[in-house]
């Protein structure tokens, strides 16, 4: 697929989707999100792929926020059909079925940090810089930050990171909980791919249920997500790869998952 302000493609199985404005950073403007959306049509109805990884384009950033200029012309009504587009979309990205890795290889400011912590974990370059500077500008985090933050981090490092505006380097965000793993510059896309490809190795039904028993669990009590996963572990049970799992340990070689919903 060929987009103005993205870069997607697909290698075995892996889809990587690459933020690409790079002369800004790769702020997300309005034509950025109608391709998002575009890309993500394509992720919910290809079954070949397993895992999306999303990046940013340059040596800089991974994405710099809200593209400033256009939102310094919004009015209230145009602002909050803004926010909520970026809501839907970042929602969506969150339920995809299949696993999503952020390379987060330099800025992830605002609504760089806010689509982050929409994917599935995050893993950093050292030299990546995180942050809700909206405070800054006068305005709140407006694509779910203030919802996602939280919920990762506390609701008291929340109020801290969101009411200063504050920036932080990788190292923090790892301390903070919001980053799985730092790496050095040059190895972070090798690192996430190895990650990308051990999950891809993996069956889709048993990958696709541990996501939405982790999922629910997030906001449900404990009693209502153990019975979704108990019910979602049923099902794993009835997939060929749990056949194919079972099996191969017994057998003591290694499984060959087809990878196939249907199954
Ligand atoms: N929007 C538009 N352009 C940007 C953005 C941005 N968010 N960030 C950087 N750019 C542009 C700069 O204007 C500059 O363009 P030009 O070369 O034409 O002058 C170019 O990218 C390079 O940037 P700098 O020269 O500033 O590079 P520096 O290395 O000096 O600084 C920084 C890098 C620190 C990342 C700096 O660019 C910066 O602070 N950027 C803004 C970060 C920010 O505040 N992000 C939050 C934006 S608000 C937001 O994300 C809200 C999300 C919810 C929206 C809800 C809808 C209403």
């Amino acid at each position: 697929m060929t987009f103005e302000n993205l870069v997607f493609g697909i290698d075995n199985g892996i889809a990587t989707l690459t933020f690409n404005r790079p002369k800004a950073l790769n702020a997300l403007n309005l034509a950025l999100l109608e391709e998002f959306g575009t890309a993500l049509d394509e992720v919910e109805k290809n079954q070949d792929i397993r895992v999306l990884i999303l990046t940013g384009a340059g040596e800089k950033a991974f994405v710099a926020g809200a593209d400033i200029s256009e939102l310094a012309k919004m009015n209230p009504l145009t602002a909050k059909r803004f926010a909520t587009k970026g809501q839907k979309l970042f929602s969506r990205l969150e339920s995809l079925p299949i696993p999503v890795i952020a390379a987060v290889n330099g800025f992830a400011l605002g609504g760089g940090t806010e689509v982050a912590l929409a994917c599935d974990f995050i893993y950093a370059s050292e030299k990546a810089v995180f942050g809700l500077p909206e405070i800054t500008l006068g305005l709140i985090p407006g694509f779910g930050g203030t919802q996602r933050l939280t919920r990762i981090v506390g609701t008291n490092m929340a109020k801290e990171l969101i009411f200063t505006g504050k920036t932080f380097p990788a190292a923090d965000a790892e301390a903070y909980g919001i980053v799985n793993r730092v790496c050095a510059p040059d190895t972070l896309m090798e690192e996430v791919m190895k990650t990308a490809r051990a999950i891809a190795a993996k069956g889709s039904v048993s990958l696709r249920a541990a996501k939405e028993a982790i999922g629910c669990g997030k906001d449900v009590d404990l009693e209502t997500g153990c019975r979704f996963e108990a019910d979602a572990f049923g099902l794993c049970v009835a997939s060929r790869d749990a056949a194919e799992g079972t099996s191969a340990f017994l057998e003591k070689r290694k499984a060959d998952f087809k990878g196939s919903l249907d199954n």
